[in-house]
């Protein structure tokens, strides 16, 4: 692969794009990467991932704007839907993904970030959704996920006032886009230590959570109670449900947990 480094330590995988002259701006081949480097993790072994972009100054600054300027209404759409494909699948990755965002995330950065489980960033970071100021709306889910993420109101001050809408990384904090904020030499070690908290849990339980959680977001209370029903019912007669009780039980660590 080209533009992304696919890193394992322990059970954690580490995705980063690297595509740093061009402050990891998404191409096509990028997202085409990063759908294979989603192929590759190995879901027996890995238990969290991390998502980044190389160097400091930039996570992502958007959609490639050069390679998007000569599209077509057609080819517009196909990339809007290539985009919107990859970072869903991200969204609904068996496993947690953290977005670990140093610097700029911006357009296309932003709505990748907001495709993960959970956002922590450097003191540098800077989020936007700046589409408008280019002609186009945010295309890559940002209309819908921002929305859900820190509400209409605030969702639409940021994409309608374009790069006026840009905020730090405070404000982000504080309207509950990113989950934390870190010096910027300490994120990735923040973003890692996370990654094997969440490792260390019982495997199933944390994916069934995840699912439960985001399912759950799509429909109604009463039906998202179903599916959180359906998700703890699945957990049981599993070893690690089992190995989880007892040894709480038995006032003793967990010795493991195994994935099944
Ligand atoms: N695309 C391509 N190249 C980019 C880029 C981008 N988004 N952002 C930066 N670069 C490149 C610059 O062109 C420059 O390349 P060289 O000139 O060195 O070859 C290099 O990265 C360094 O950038 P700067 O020289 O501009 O660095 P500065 O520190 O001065 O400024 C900046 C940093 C992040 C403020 C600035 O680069 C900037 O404003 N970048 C654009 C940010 C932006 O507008 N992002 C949103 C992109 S639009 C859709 C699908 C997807 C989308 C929409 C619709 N459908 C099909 C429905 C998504 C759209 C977007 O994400």
């Amino acid at each position: 692969m080209d533009y992304i480094l696919y890193e394992v330590k322990g059970a954690v995988g580490i995705i980063t794009i690297n595509r740093e002259k061009a402050l990891n701006a998404l191409n096509t081949s990028i997202l085409s990467e990063l759908d294979e480097a989603l192929d590759a993790v190995d879901l027996a072994e890995i238990r969290c991932l991390i998502l980044t972009g190389a160097g400091e100054k930039s996570f992502v600054a958007g959609a490639d704007i050069s390679e998007m300027s000569t599209l077509t209404k057609a080819e517009g759409e196909a990339f809007g839907r290539r985009g919107n494909e990859v970072f869903r699948r991200i969204e609904t990755f068996p496993i947690p993904v953290i977005a670990a965002v140093g610097g700029f995330a911006l357009g296309g950065g932003c709505e990748i970030a907001m495709s993960c489980d959970i956002r922590l960033c450097s003191e540098t970071a800077i989020f936007g959704q700046p589409e408008v100021e280019l002609g186009i709306t945010p295309g890559f889910g940002g209309t819908q996920r921002l929305a859900r993420l820190v509400g209409a109101g605030m969702a639409k001050q940021m994409i309608f006032t374009g790069r006026n809408g840009n905020i730090k990384a405070d404000e982000a904090y504080r309207i509950g886009l990113v989950n934390a904020v870190y010096p910027a030499g300490e994120l990735m070690e923040a973003a890692e230590k996370m990654a094997n908290v969440i490792a260390k849990n019982a495997p199933i339980a944390v994916r069934n959570a995840k699912k439960a959680i985001n399912d759950g977001l799509d429909v109604d209370v009463a039906t998202g109670l179903v599916v959180e029903e359906k998700m703890f019912g699945d957990c049981f007669e599993t070893y690690d449900q089992t190995e989880g009780m007892n040894a709480f039980l038995e006032k003793r660590k967990v010795e493991a947990f195994l994935n099944r």
